[in-house]
């Protein structure tokens, strides 16, 4: 254990042994384990984009062998996928690399219109893999959002008599919520204050962009610096119950490695907690997937 480990876990001093200690195996996995900082490979795209969208730029992503191999290689804290890529690779990696099992999922095939994604998998499956903790996604924001939130409530409570922590992922979508609303440094922050109120131990938002997207929030916002990525990153940390839960940022379609890495500066300089980085590791060569989440984990290492 080290401080920024422990300061970071008595936050969750109201949770189950079990919880903290499976918060307590992601925070202490890998590259960054022990810094209180966390990079996570997020695999669930193919499910959620499309194989070929997905792997295509780097066809050895198709395997499902190839991401925990990557994520070890590198020292990620833990890997996330659906129930297939996990069933297919659990044996081998359970007890080696934390795994986290996703347990919703949506497909991109058809406008929903009000996004909700489908239960996949359970808390039985986690537990029946070896994983340290379970993933879902809520959609605030959707006409289907009470939906999420009712499902989430009885799953994050059923993870929990298990031991194991939830981690959401939390996008705002639907309803009449512009592409340029769903990033927005109002919207981000309120999405990532909904997942923690709902129980979430750790949280995941899209970067957040400079635009206020509610009329009604515009005021609130007349003296919290919004200029610069370090400061919206900030805010979102405060909203996340000032600091005391863990938020992570998501990496978003692949580019190149300067905006990557620029982006992951001003996480580090916000205070975020870390990354999950998809895309942008696993659609580039293996070498340079490898080499770009190395660069990452020594800037939250600093
Ligand atoms: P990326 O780094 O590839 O963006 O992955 C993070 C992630 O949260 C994935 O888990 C998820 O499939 C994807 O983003 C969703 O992206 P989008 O909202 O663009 O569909």
């Amino acid at each position: 254990m080290t401080e920024a480990v422990d300061r970071i876990l008595a936050n969750y001093a109201g949770e189950t042994p079990g919880v903290i200690g499976n918060l307590r195996r992601l925070l202490m996995h890998g590259t960054l384990g022990g810094t209180g900082k966390l990079v996570i490979l997020p695999v669930d795209q193919g499910f959620e984009h499309g194989p070929a969208r997905s792997f295509a730029p780097n066809p050895e992503g198709y395997d499902p062998g190839y991401h925990p191999k990557l994520a070890v290689e590198t020292g990620c804290n833990g890997y996330a996928a659906p129930l297939g890529f996990i069933e297919a690779i659990a044996h081998e990696y359970a007890g080696q690399l934390p795994l986290i099992l996703k347990v919703n999922n949506s497909d991109s095939l058809a406008d929903p219109g009000e996004p909700c994604s489908a239960l996949t998998s359970s808390v039985e499956d986690a537990l029946r893999l070896g994983c340290s903790a379970i993933g879902f996604t809520i959609y605030p924001g959707s006409g289907l959002r009470n939906e999420m939130y009712q499902q989430i409530r009885d799953l994050i409570s059923d993870a929990r008599s298990v031991g194991l922590p939830t981690v959401i992922w939390s996008y705002a979508r639907g309803g009449d919520m512009t592409k340029e609303g769903e990033t927005a440094v109002d919207v981000i922050a309120y999405a990532a204050q909904i997942a923690c109120q709902i129980g979430a131990h750790i949280v995941k938002v899209k970067p957040p962009t400079d635009v206020i997207y509610q009329d009604a929030a515009r005021r609130s916002y007349e003296n919290i610096p919004t200029g610069t990525l370090t400061e919206r990153i900030r805010h979102v940390v405060q909203s996340c119950f000032a600091g005391k839960r863990i938020v992570i940022f998501s990496g978003g379609a692949a580019k190149g490695t300067d905006a990557v890495l620029q982006e992951v500066r001003e996480i580090q300089a916000g205070g975020g907690f870390g990354a999950i980085v998809g895309r942008n590791a696993f659609q580039r060569s293996p070498e340079d997937g490898a080499k770009l989440l190395r660069e990452i984990m020594a800037i939250y290492k600093g």
